[in-house]
């Protein structure tokens, strides 16, 4: 077989997740997560994270790379999330590692089965194909990870835009409360 990319290298800052080069930024708004918070939010539109792209195809002999960087604050009592979004192709699967902050990935099945992992410097969340995911910044620093995902997963937000995930984190006296999402459509 021909390949048909040249290899390259990124250099990627472990602290802040910024990518030398930077080629492709998605920058999401309180404004693009309309109806996923339990309140909506008022005040500025802030930007609540940035996803740094390494574009490749996006076919399955490939693999995607991002970082994420997910700023610290609240909406009402909930964390600031990510959308979240299962792949367009279900069986899809990820790997998150931790580089800064603290938070929590939340992820959940069609089904309704939920599960809740830490993120954090040095974690390694394994996304298996069929879960959702979502990540949440717990801490009072931006939460930084990096993603790899098959080339050819794509995203359906709309799902999660639809049914909520089963549940939501939540700021409590003694730290993040993880509670059922009474908005949940299952
Ligand atoms: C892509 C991977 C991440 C997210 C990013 C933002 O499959 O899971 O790069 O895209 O963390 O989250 P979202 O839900 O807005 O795409
Ligand atoms: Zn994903």
């Amino acid at each position: 077989m021909k390949p048909s990319l040249d290899p390259f290298t990124v250099l990627m800052d472990l602290q802040t997740g910024a990518l030398d080069p930077t080629v492709e930024t998605v920058e999401r708004r309180l404004s693009d997560m309309k109806g996923m918070y339990q309140v909506e939010p008022d005040g500025d539109d802030q930007v609540i994270y940035r996803v740094l792209l390494i574009p490749v195809p996006e076919r399955n002999s490939e693999i995607q790379c991002s970082t994420t960087i997910l700023e610290p604050g609240v909406v009402g009592d909930e964390y600031y999330m990510t959308k979240g979004h299962f792949h367009q192709v279900r069986d899809r699967s990820e790997v998150y590692i931790g580089l800064a902050g603290e938070g929590l990935l939340v992820m959940a099945t069609e089904q309704g089965d939920h599960a809740v992992e830490p993120i954090q410097p040095g974690t390694v969340n394994y996304v298996p194909g069929g879960w959702a995911h979502r990540s949440v910044n717990t801490g009072t620093e931006p939460l930084v990870f990096f993603a790899a995902y098959v080339g050819d997963a794509g995203h359906d937000y709309g799902t999660i835009e639809t049914r909520g995930f089963p549940v939501v984190v939540l700021r409590g006296a003694s730290g993040p409360r993880v509670v059922p999402n009474p908005r949940y459509r299952r």
